[in-house]
């Protein structure tokens, strides 16, 4: 856990910036596999974590913004808890550890709240995907589903945002934390790409690594021979020679800090001249997107120029043809990446995404696209020092796809159908790093992982 000020001035800035009625953040709890008693890895809420750094299941915290108390809601441990999981420390103490000002039952938390909605005061909420977590927050509130849904706030949602958003330095130490062992994690990648390996057995072993370091992955990988599909979490496939595979996988720090990175081997070590032209066109898009990223720039902006990189690659190539400019405004490249450049990255993967994708990518002065491709950008909205995010370009032949735009005549004005026709069993190549924004630019976190192809298919070839 991190020192106790740290906890207490994050809760400091949130209450001034709510300023009125109660804040209720829930934390999150256990989540049954197939009975109660058997649950899956616990994972805390991470704005919960947050503010307040206690990760065990059950717990709430109540600010009141006029009092200034702060209190902790969990359960007084029974015998029976005891004799089952063990002697836990008191709530009181608990509360102590992270600078909350008292502790009282969680049975206590409903009645709590209706007297202050009683009262006519506020209680401001944040939305959560976990149906367990809208249950909890309709039976305290005293609210239907519907109702808990409509009645998030959205200046607690903003508040949260704003603040999560830019990272303190002990948060940039675990985020290195986490890249440093995602760098582990992609060379052994790279070292088992192999002919006659399963990806099951990567993808295992990634996870085995995660939990060797007393952590866990920040999601389930992808480890595929398909990389054309964008989450592909199907893993029965045998690695062949001259296979392209792509391994999209992160890892948590111990405080459940992200890494997030994605890399693409030729499997055997040795890039087909086909695969070798599409990498370097991604790996130019990943270098011209670092050029640009700094404080100031939106990063739609980014995206954007990362995609007529991509079309004058392309160009080259003779997959796209005409106009660079007219062919990244009409959408034309989505072809290829129907996809957004990056997101946050913090506590999450997809960094607050459960608080609304907007509300964390998008702003008054950067609204999100309703085209093919730029829709799916996850963060548009300008940069600031002390963000945290990811640059994941990627080019992909996804047939179903292209047999659709063929048959309509879509930008055929810029794409070469028939020199297409020629990638049509090609995958699909990602290049995904993590990245802070400085003051003057950006750095990469963690420990770099190989990029250039002669770095990764040494890694390959001599293991
Ligand atoms: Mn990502």
């Amino acid at each position: 856990m991190f020192a106790t000020e740290i906890y207490q001035e994050r809760r400091r800035k949130l209450v001034q910036q709510i300023n009125d009625g109660l804040i209720l953040l829930l934390g999150n709890s256990d989540s049954p596999f197939n009975s109660a008693d058997n649950c899956y890895r616990f994972r805390q809420d991470s704005s919960f974590l947050y503010f307040c750094g206690l990760d065990q299941p059950e717990l709430a915290i109540l600010l009141d913004t006029d009092s200034g108390e702060e209190i902790l809601f969990g359960r007084q441990q029974s015998l029976n808890d005891v004799i089952w999981s063990g002697l836990q420390p008191s709530l009181q103490s608990q509360a102590e550890r992270v600078g909350l000002s008292a502790a009282n039952t969680i049975d206590n938390l409903e009645d709590v709240l209706t007297s202050a909605t009683t009262a006519g005061r506020t209680v401001h909420y944040l939305p959560s995907c976990r149906a367990d977590n809208k249950n909890t927050l309709g039976r305290l509130l005293r609210k239907n589903i519907a109702a808990v849904d409509k009645d998030v706030s959205p200046a607690l949602i903003k508040a949260v945002v704003t603040l999560r958003s830019i990272k303190g330095k002990e948060e940039i130490a675990e985020l290195d934390t986490a890249a440093d062992l995602g760098y582990q994690l992609h060379t052994t990648a790279m070292v088992m790409a192999k002919e006659g390996i399963y990806e099951w057995e990567i993808a295992g072993e990634l996870e085995a690594m995660a939990i060797r370091a007393g952590r866990m992955l920040s999601f389930p990988p992808i480890v595929t021979t398909h990389g054309e599909t964008l989450h592909n979490h199907q893993r029965g496939n045998q690695l062949r020679n001259g296979d392209l595979l792509l391994v999209d996988c992160g890892v948590e720090s111990p405080l459940h800090y992200a890494s997030d990175h994605t890399r693409t081997t030729s499997v055997g070590g040795k890039f087909s001249s086909q695969q070798r032209d599409i990498y370097q066109i991604v790996l130019a898009c990943m270098m011209r997107s670092r050029e640009l990223i700094r404080p100031g720039i939106p990063y739609r902006d980014v995206h954007l120029e990362a995609c007529r990189t991509l079309v004058k690659g392309l160009y080259a190539l003779g997959l796209m043809q005409g106009e660079i400019d007219q062919a990244v405004a009409d959408g034309a490249h989505a072809l290829f990446m129907p996809h957004g450049l990056g997101h946050q990255l913090g506590l999450d993967v997809h960094d607050m995404e459960d608080l609304g994708e907007d509300y964390v990518g998008y702003d008054d002065q950067t609204q999100r696209s309703t085209q093919f491709g730029l829709s799916g950008l996850r963060l548009g909205r300008e940069l600031q020092e002390n963000f945290v995010l990811t640059v994941e370009p990627g080019i992909y032949f996804i047939p179903k796809l292209i047999q659709q735009w063929e048959e309509e005549s879509r930008h055929a004005e810029f794409i070469n159908y028939t020199r297409v026709a020629e990638y049509l069993d090609f995958g699909g190549i990602r290049l995904e790093d993590d990245l802070l924004v400085t003051k003057g630019g950006n750095r990469l976190l963690g420990r770099p992982i190989p990029l250039q192809i002669d770095e990764i298919e040494k890694r390959v070839v001599t293991s």
